[in-house]
């Protein structure tokens, strides 16, 4: 969970009473011989120096050795362990646990931190909250609000030190974001990335700091799979492709569709796209005539179904299939406003499977919504805690969910939690 503990898994445990120590000593410089591992080496160092009454002197503190192992790094973390140059070594100094090999001339002492740190505040240790930074991806849509919710409370239950940023839809924020948790040296990183590319440079700087990353909701490309534990989130293809069978029920297989599509290359819209346009390959009178993305905002789903009603071959829509909920909800209202009524005159299939989407079922203004469950929380932070004390966990984990038609809209409403 901590650093101090990863250490100790497979640091050398050699602890010296240093109070022994007289004469003129103090502590001086602290080398970090690799900077992938000094944001770490440093912090606790700090408060190694601070926690352990060394009399002032002449002590050398640096960090030896720092190691990854050259594959799954993040399970194992590193290890580090710190020598004490005493320039005026001292006569006697008790050695309270030590493993061999490791006295040399000129350095009187091998200590690791975990041993001082474990010696002198265990209890201290055991209270320190686990660390997590999470970057969200913005506030666009019910699904996300839902989502941050679930994960702010379900750090809160857990007394979870949760460094939230909300990157507002920008790529640019995010990765300032992933990086400030670097510097800040939190014990993981996780975040739901707002596009698939682009991320592999900061993904590297932080495992070279040694910090393991889970990918929450949406996942990124990325040449190396070890830039990143675990992805936990929904199967989007599934989603496109359970969509596509709805329009073709609503249908009897004769569609015209005008498609809004979501954020411009984040994995949920290619995705979903991808599941639906599968599905239509068997469905020779199913065809997209409309597609334009609409962002997963429900501002820009009405600016964009609005558009889309302008076109001279709009009298041909018979069906939407919008990405998700909110965006539906924004073409629902562009479509009343133009006279044509929702859910009859136009069939819609959206995603998601919000509160508001419920509604719109039971007015009969929205025929399916498939559903893709935002509440990650309490899964993300068993895996999160899993990570943290190097257990093993699955590269990918994914989320239970159904398809809701109009007709059990309203006895499911009330069972909605988000
Ligand atoms: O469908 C949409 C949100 O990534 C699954 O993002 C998520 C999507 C969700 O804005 O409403």
């Amino acid at each position: 969970m901590h650093h101090e503990r990863q250490f100790c898994q497979s640091v050398r445990m050699d602890l010296y009473d240093l109070s022994a120590v007289n004469g003129p000593v103090h502590l001086s410089a602290v080398k970090v011989e690799t900077p992938s591992v000094a944001p770490h080496g440093q912090e606790n160092l700090r408060r190694h120096r601070g926690n352990y009454s060394v009399p002032k002197g002449n002590i050398e503190l640096f960090v030896e050795r720092s190691y990854f192992p050259p594959d799954e790094s993040y399970r194992l973390g590193f290890s580090v362990s710190v020598r004490f140059n005493l320039s005026n070594p001292p006569n006697t100094m008790k050695r309270l646990y030590v493993k061999p090999g490791r006295l040399s001339l000129g350095t009187v002492a091998v200590v690791c931190l975990v041993g001082l740190m474990a010696g002198r505040s265990t209890a201290e240790d055991a209270k320190k909250k686990l660390v997590v930074g999470f970057s969200q991806v913005g506030a666009e849509s019910q699904w996300r609000t839902a989502n941050t919710e679930s994960i702010k409370s379900e750090a809160a239950k857990r007394g979870i030190d949760l460094r939230f940023s909300d990157a507002q839809q920008k790529e640019e924020n995010q990765i300032k974001a992933i990086r400030s948790f670097i510097a800040q040296g939190v014990d993981v990183i996780a975040f739901s990335p707002v596009v698939e590319t682009g991320f592999e440079p900061v993904l590297q700087e932080a495992k070279k700091a040694g910090i393991p990353v889970v990918l929450s909701d949406r996942a990124v490309k990325v040449s190396d799979p070890s830039l990143y534990v675990s992805f936990i989130g929904s199967y989007f293809i599934e989603e496109g492709r359970r969509a596509a069978n709805e329009v073709a029920k609503l249908t009897g297989g004769k569609a015209k569709i005008a498609e809004l599509v979501g954020t411009v290359g984040s994995a949920p819209a290619i995705d979903r796209k991808k599941g639906f346009e599968e599905v239509l390959t068997k469905y020779p009178d199913m065809k997209i005539i409309m597609s334009q993305s609409g962002d997963f905002t429900r501002a820009k789903g009405k600016e964009v179904m609005e558009a889309f009603l302008k076109a001279p071959n709009a009298k041909d829509i018979n069906v939407l299939f919008a990405h998700n909920d909110d965006m539906a909800l924004g073409a629902i209202q562009a479509m009343e406003e133009a006279g044509i009524k929702p859910g009859t005159d136009i069939k819609i299939v959206s995603i998601d499977g919000v509160h508001g989407a419920f509604e719109a079922m039971k007015d009969g203004k929205l025929n399916v919504t498939v559903e893709c469950n935002p509440l990650l929380g309490p899964q993300l932070f068993d895996l999160i805690e899993k990570v943290a004390n190097k257990q093993e966990v699955p590269k990918r984990v994914v989320t239970q969910e159904g398809v809701y038609e109009q007709a059990q809209a309203a006895a499911e409403l009330p069972n909605r939690k988000y």
